[in-house]
């Protein structure tokens, strides 16, 4: 199963909307063939390490990340072909949460005599495809929030000044949360003050993550970066024509989405629309503003934050917008999952209380 999730990682990058799931197959304590899920309208991982099998893998254990599929999709169902392969025994870590599937997939290959047992390295498994879980089970993207901050939690000077507060490793650092991400969300604000191009570029990266705008009064300038190269999305409550005509002329993709009271747009709804859109792994970099809204919307699931060795001071910019507090009861909590030295900066990853 570790070999297995390996493979699955190799896929994490292209399989989306699809999990990147991981296959492996032996027999007799050896490996016969092994496989994960590149590509959407590609083979599945079962379909991968059966056709990679140098030898019949009739009674062989078949180690999988994910239940297999059962139904008929851009390919045909996995649990057919492994049944049809008659593989003695399926290990899958997870069952698949997806409504098409969701335990038909091993009810299919009980009923054909397998023997199937789940759970094995559930955790990492877990870890390791919750995007895909995050959208299937709960309708939402997996939606983190990086920042780089002061040691003392501030973004940028009260004039705006922010580059840079951390040092180049962490950039790095940032590209590879990039490029795992299927989409990158910012707001108008952070576009208008740093014009920034959300794009991978200090790391290899099989393909880039859809750029996504939140843009209320459709403020976006025909000349802001994030317009170059591919199309970004632009989420807007304006039913401003001629804007909209601009900024589709210049490429991007315009798309209402509902408001709420105060004529600000509705943020579980854009977390539907992410989710709707594939999108299984969405990466926010934006300013306090639109971080604190997205908290208070509930949306969020974890928070990475580089912090760097420099003191700005209570005048600079803070990190979370969030409304005041009467007592600390109403705070909201996080459980650090992982702390970890990036150069000469502080890497911290919480994850928010669900
Ligand atoms: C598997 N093995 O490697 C993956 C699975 O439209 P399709 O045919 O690509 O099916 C996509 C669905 O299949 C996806 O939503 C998820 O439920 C499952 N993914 N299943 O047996 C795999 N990637
Ligand atoms: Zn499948």
């Amino acid at each position: 199963m570790a070999r297995a999730l390996a493979l699955a990682a190799r896929g994490r990058e292209t399989a989306t909307p699809n999990p990147s799931v991981g296959c492996v197959i032996a027999k007799g304590g050896r490996v016969i063939g092994e496989g994960f899920h590149a590509r959407a309208g590609e083979p599945h991982a079962e379909a991968a390490a059966l056709a990679a099998c140098g030898e019949s893998p009739e009674g062989a254990s078949v180690y999988l990340t994910l239940e297999p599929c059962s139904h008929h999709g851009r390919t045909p169902p996995c649990a057919d072909a492994l049944v049809a392969a008659r593989v003695g025994r399926v290990v899958a870590a997870l069952e698949d949460p997806n409504p098409l599937v969701k335990g038909r997939g091993l009810a299919k290959l009980r009923e054909a005599g397998i023997r199937v047992e789940t759970g094995l390295m559930a955790e990492a498994a877990a870890e390791a495809h919750r995007g895909f879980l995050a959208r299937m089970s709960r309708g939402r993207p997996w939606m983190r929030i990086k920042s780089a901050a002061s040691l003392d939690g501030r973004i940028a000077l009260a004039n705006g000044e922010s580059r840079w507060i951390s040092g180049e490793a962490s950039r790095r650092d940032v590209h590879a949360l990039r490029a795992r991400s299927c989409a990158m969300l910012t707001g108008i604000g952070t576009v208008l003050r740093d014009d920034p191009e959300l794009t991978v570029r200090h790391v290899p990266c099989a393909r880039q993550p859809r750029r996504v705008v939140i843009d209320s009064r459709l403020e976006l300038p025909d000349t802001a970066k994030i317009l170059a190269g591919e199309p970004p999305l632009v989420l807007t409550v304006s039913e401003d024509r001629e804007r909209r005509a601009a900024l589709e002329a210049r490429g991007a993709e315009v798309v209402m989405v509902p408001a709420v009271a105060g004529g600000k747009t509705d943020l579980a709804a854009v977390a539907r629309l992410l989710a709707d859109r594939g999108f299984n792994e969405v990466t926010v970099e934006t300013g306090a503003k639109l971080n604190g809204s997205l908290l208070a919307a509930g949306v969020i699931d974890e928070i990475v934050l580089y912090l760097a060795p420099m003191l700005l001071g209570d005048p600079a910019q803070g990190l979370y917008a969030l409304p005041e507090l009467r007592n600390l009861a109403e705070a909201p909590r996080l459980r650090i999952v992982d702390v970890r030295a990036v150069g000469p900066d502080l890497r911290i990853t919480a994850r928010l209380e669900s």
